[in-house]
């Protein structure tokens, strides 16, 4: 059963000219099913019914309401069909959503369908050819000129066969979708079954979906999985893209999913409430789309205010197409190449639509040119030249894989062919398998992070490198992962060395002047020579003929040099005379076993100012250890 063709059929015509009866006619299904349908004799909202032929062939029909006031209902129909059935009915013709119904159809990109010119029981021969020729001019220039024209009755039955027979002719024409797709289910229907719990339904646009899958409904983060799938009326294992699903949701409520959201594998899509986008105006437009204009935005089963920022000009004319960027007033589900419907505020009339060029916009202070030219690049690249376009927008914070893939429509498998055909040709580079940077990206965060090595070893020339993180931070803010892979690579080049959190070129060497030289060696000297009882940085310098403190920058590099070392705050010693006074001290402790702080300072002839700080430094380095005042050797 799921390895049937299925094929979906969507109605569309104008109010009273007979969709659902010839529905029924061909199914046996009234797709009125509302109480105020049946009341008032109109289709308000969608409808589903469903043909099975012989040769395994399943078309299912979505049936719209033809109601100026409710296109809104099919709009969320029509947006998964193959095929569209225009119905005109022959004693009125041609009709307002005769016309509109079939400028949406257009610009939803359905490829093919028919017509059929119905309750041709009420005219005459001569006036149904009188309506033939306004219908063939209607169609003249549209997806649908030169599509069969089938005249029925669903009163007497006449022309069923024929019509059915040409639905199931154009049916098997409708090429078979590819299945390697992200899964989305732009939700219709939304009910609850008995003993079962939420039922959604939709038209699978893409891809696959199976029991147990773990989904998401979109914009609303719900995690779910799916416990049930039928596609009309039968259960089964998978569904796939093309047949209208209804999916069985583990743990969700009735009230938590509406008509407009998007089943999808969880963490798959993102919502956005940015698109840019290529925008149509319909040449029998009212007026022309401003700046700005809030419209109706429609894609999927979605409807959201939007506001349209035109690229590059003020206002788009009847006929015209451009590129534009709406601003959603709520988050919508959906990816780039889906397409969309846009009506005005008020009163509502469908003026136009276009093509989903991004989901995630970047934020372009640019001028319109370049604009131009990279949505210019996303509406006609191909889908390689695209990916590359998203990494180099990306810059130095690289793309993840996940990133990219909500971003475009081309699903996992496709996705990494096309990230290592651009790793091939060295477009790309891989960070690890998840995350990925452009080469120009790399490129430049390579240049930058070398040349803020140099700027810092010329502003701080006695400093033996810069932190890590503050040269990640410089450089862009580069992702972790990138950052650690790039100064690697430049470490095994051997331009970089880093040491511990410290990062310096390889050529960098500390230069001091003669004058430098001169104070450096001073104040060793006198550490050295005061041995365990040193002096303050200051009197060390002062002796050397320098004001300053510990700060300084030359007493700062014999600290990095470690000929000082830090024992405790603003107390340092010469390392070579804390190595002298920790082999006395362990001879001493060998011998006597124990010492108190009255026998330190007799063996080193200081005061306790030193002898309390140099005990506390040897137990601290693990030396010593501390028994009440006294100190003995740490075993082992
Ligand atoms: N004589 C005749 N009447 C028809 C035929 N088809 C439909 N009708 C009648 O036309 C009226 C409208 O039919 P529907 O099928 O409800 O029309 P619809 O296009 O579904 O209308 P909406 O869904 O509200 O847009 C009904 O009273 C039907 O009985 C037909 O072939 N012959
Ligand atoms: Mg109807």
């Amino acid at each position: 059963m799921a390895d049937s063709k299925h094929v979906v059929i969507g109605t569309a015509g104008h109010i009273d000219h007979g969709k659902t009866s010839l529905v029924k006619a061909l199914t046996g299904t009234d797709t009125d099913r509302l109480p105020e349908e049946k009341a008032r004799g109109i289709t308000i909202d969608l409808g589903f019914a469903f043909l099975e032929e012989p040769d395994g062939l399943t078309i299912e029909i979505v049936d719209v309401p033809g109601h100026e006031r409710f296109v809104k209902n099919m709009l969320a129909g029509v947006g998964g069909i193959d095929l569209a059935m225009l119905v005109i009915a022959a004693d009125e013709s041609v009709m307002p959503q005769t016309r509109e119904h079939l400028a949406i159809c257009s610009l939803l990109h359905i490829k093919s369908g028919l017509v059929a010119l119905t309750k041709i029981d009420m005219v005459d021969a001569d006036w149904l050819e009188l309506v033939r020729d306004d219908v063939v001019r209607l169609l003249d220039g549209t997806f649908l000129a030169g599509c069969p024209i089938v005249p029925v009755s669903s009163k007497t039955g006449e022309g069923l066969p024929e019509l059915r027979a040409t639905m199931g002719r154009l049916a098997r024409a409708v090429p078979a979708k590819p299945l390697d797709q992200t899964a989305r289910l732009p939700v219709d229907r939304v009910f609850t079954v008995r003993g079962f719990g939420t039922v959604v339904t939709g038209t699978l646009t893409t891809g696959r979906l199976a029991l147990d899958d773990r989904v998401e409904i979109y914009p609303r983060g719900l995690q779910s999985k799916v416990r049930g799938l039928q596609v009309h009326g039968h259960g089964v294992e998978s569904s796939r893209a093309g047949q209208r699903t209804a999916v069985n949701l583990q743990g969700v409520e009735r009230a938590a999913v509406e008509r407009g959201d998007v089943l999808a594998p969880a963490g798959a899509l993102v919502a956005t409430t940015a698109v840019d986008a290529t925008v149509e105006l319909l040449a029998d437009a009212p007026r022309p789309l401003k700046m700005r204009e809030r419209v109706r935005f429609h894609v999927g089963t979605q409807e959201v205010m939007a506001r349209v920022l035109l690229v590059g000009q003020a206002e788009l004319l009847q006929g015209e197409a451009s590129f534009g960027r709406f601003r959603l007033e709520a988050p919508v589900v959906a990816l780039p190449g889906d397409r969309f419907v846009i009506r005005t505020y008020s009163p509502i009339v469908t003026i136009g639509g276009g093509t989903l060029l991004d989901v995630d916009p970047p934020r372009f202070k640019r001028k319109a040119p370049a604009l131009r030219a990279h949505l210019e690049l996303l509406a006609t690249g191909a889908p390689a030249e695209i990916v590359e376009e998203h990494l180099k927008q990306a810059g130095a914070a690289g793309a993840r894989l996940g990133d990219l893939l909500a971003r475009t429509p081309y699903g996992p498998e496709r996705l990494r062919t096309l990230l290592a055909e651009l790793q091939q040709k060295g477009a790309a580079v891989a960070v690890d398998r998840d995350a990925w940077l452009h080469r120009a990206a790399s490129d430049k965060l390579r240049a930058t992070t070398l040349a803020l090595l140099e700027a810092f070893h010329a502003e701080n020339p006695l400093r033996g490198g810069i932190s890590r993180e503050e040269l990640r931070s410089r450089a862009g803010n580069a992702q972790e992962k990138v950052f650690t892979q790039l100064l690697t690579a430049l470490e095994a080049e051997g331009v970089v060395r880093s040491e511990r959190d410290q990062v310096r070129l390889g050529s960098h060497t500390i230069r001091l002047t003669p004058e430098q030289q001169r104070v450096i060696d001073a104040v060793e000297a006198e550490f050295r020579r005061a041995a365990a009882a040193p002096p303050t940085a200051e009197e060390a310098l002062g002796t050397a003929g320098v004001k300053g403190t510990d700060r300084h920058e030359l007493f700062q590099l014999l600290l990095a040099e470690k000929k000082l070392v830090r024992i405790r705050e603003s107390l340092y010693y010469h390392a070579e005379a804390l190595q002298e006074v920790q082999t006395r001290l362990v001879a001493h402790l060998k011998e006597k076993k124990e010492l108190s702080p009255a026998d330190m300072k007799d063996l080193f002839g200081v005061s306790r100012k030193y002898a309390i700080p140099l005990m506390e430094y040897f137990d601290a380095q693990r030396v010593t250890v501390r028994q009440g005042e006294k100190r003995v050797l740490r075993s082992g």
